[in-house]
């Protein structure tokens, strides 16, 4: 069962890794009994990007498939500072201490400056990361979805796979993320700071239209009447806006991630969402859609890979970006150029007349 090859082999060639080699079925095995160091593994080859680690990827997931998607997948975002990360650290003890396996895919943003935040985290979450029925992986940013892993779809079926229940997936809110994040989870839940309005926040209304649930944070102390104030407020707003899953209404509730008031609320009410909305096969429906939008994603990103490691179009690349740039050729000229060259309809450069002006 264990591999034949030697899996020593480096992103840089020359630091070696000397672990011992890991078959798609060992990691599989690994992960349907819970191993949290085969799991964790195995989501570091699903977010590499090296070619042998696609193919083992391709068939972990594949083998994996039956056993996931049992979960309640819920998305959490919210400004910086709003305070996901000390909720989700209150929400995931709370799940925890009512028989719940809670898995957190935490997007660390910073990752690639400093690393700032999975330190910040591990502190604010420092009573969760101790829980062995829970499991928080922070993953870098990924390049265009802006706020959510490149591989978090991916990373959740195998949390899943590997017997977590509910699987809390963050973004930060920021933008675009969001509606990554939507795209992905049953449930979103957006969390807000008490009095300012959506533009001080910071959070475009579209993003208000995309949850489930919006939960009014840091409602404690002196920040508890504006909190009651901000819920009308938003209540009332959401009188004109179409709910985001359909056959259930978006909530407004307060809660105080720092004293605990109002998460056992917060759960009850992701609990009834899918009392409701899971007969009436909704949930499955939105799972359904959610597969054709990843399907188009992932075939856009294949094919995008494919283009750029095409020889021919590295070739022909550099003379027409030159081009562009002396402004001898148009983009949509360029982008023909580029795509006959990937097709092998064209062979000539741009670049073969003579270097005079
Ligand atoms: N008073 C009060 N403070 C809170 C509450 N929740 C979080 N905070 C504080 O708000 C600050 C930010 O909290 P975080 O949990 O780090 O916020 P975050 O949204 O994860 O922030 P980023 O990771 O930077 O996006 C911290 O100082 C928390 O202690 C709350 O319910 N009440
Ligand atoms: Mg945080």
């Amino acid at each position: 069962m264990s591999a034949m090859e030697q899996n020593s082999a480096s992103h840089d060639g020359n630091a070696p890794l000397r672990r011992p080699p890991v078959t798609a079925d060992d990691f599989v095995a690994g992960i349907l009994v819970g191993n949290r160091s085969l799991l964790a593994r195995a989501i570091t080859v699903i977010e590499s990007s090296a070619a042998r680690h696609e193919t083992q990827a391709r068939e972990i997931l594949q083998k994996v498939l039956p056993s996931a998607g049992r979960a309640k997948r819920v998305g959490i975002t919210g400004v910086p500072g709003v305070g996901k990360s000390t909720f989700i650290e209150a929400f995931g003890c709370h799940l925890i201490k009512h028989g719940h396996q809670v898995a957190v895919l935490t997007i660390d943003p910073s990752s690639s400056l400093s690393g700032g935040s999975i330190l910040g985290d591990k502190t604010r979450m420092e009573r969760l990361s101790l829980e062995p029925r829970a499991f928080i992986r922070p993953s870098p940013a990924g390049g265009q979805s802006g706020g959510v892993a490149r591989r978090t779809r991916e990373t959740m079926l195998l949390c899943e796979a590997a017997g977590f229940d509910v699987v809390i997936v963050e973004s930060v809110g920021v933008g675009q993320g969001e509606i990554a994040l939507r795209s992905m989870v049953d449930f979103f839940l957006l969390l807000q700071l008490p009095g300012a309005g959506d533009e001080l926040q910071g959070i475009k209304k579209g993003i208000v239209e995309l949850a489930d649930m919006i939960l009014i944070n840091k409602a404690d102390g002196d920040n508890r009447l504006r909190a009651e104030q901000s819920r009308l407020e938003q209540e009332t707003a959401l009188h004109y806006t179409q709910p985001s899953t359909s056959g259930w209404q978006t909530e407004v509730e307060l809660c105080s991630a720092k004293t605990g008031e109002g998460i056992a609320r917060a759960w009850e009410r992701v609990e009834f969402f899918y009392q409701q909305l899971e007969p009436k096969g909704i949930i499955a429906a939105r799972r359904r859609q959610q597969s054709l939008e990843w399907l188009a994603e992932s075939v856009q990103e294949g094919l995008r890979q494919r283009f750029y490691q095409n020889p021919r179009v590295q070739a022909e690349l550099p003379a027409v970006r030159e081009a562009i740039l002396r402004g001898e050729l148009t983009v949509p000229g360029a982008t023909q150029t580029l795509l006959a060259a990937e097709a092998g309809t064209i062979s000539q450069t741009t670049n073969k007349s003579p270097p005079h002006d």
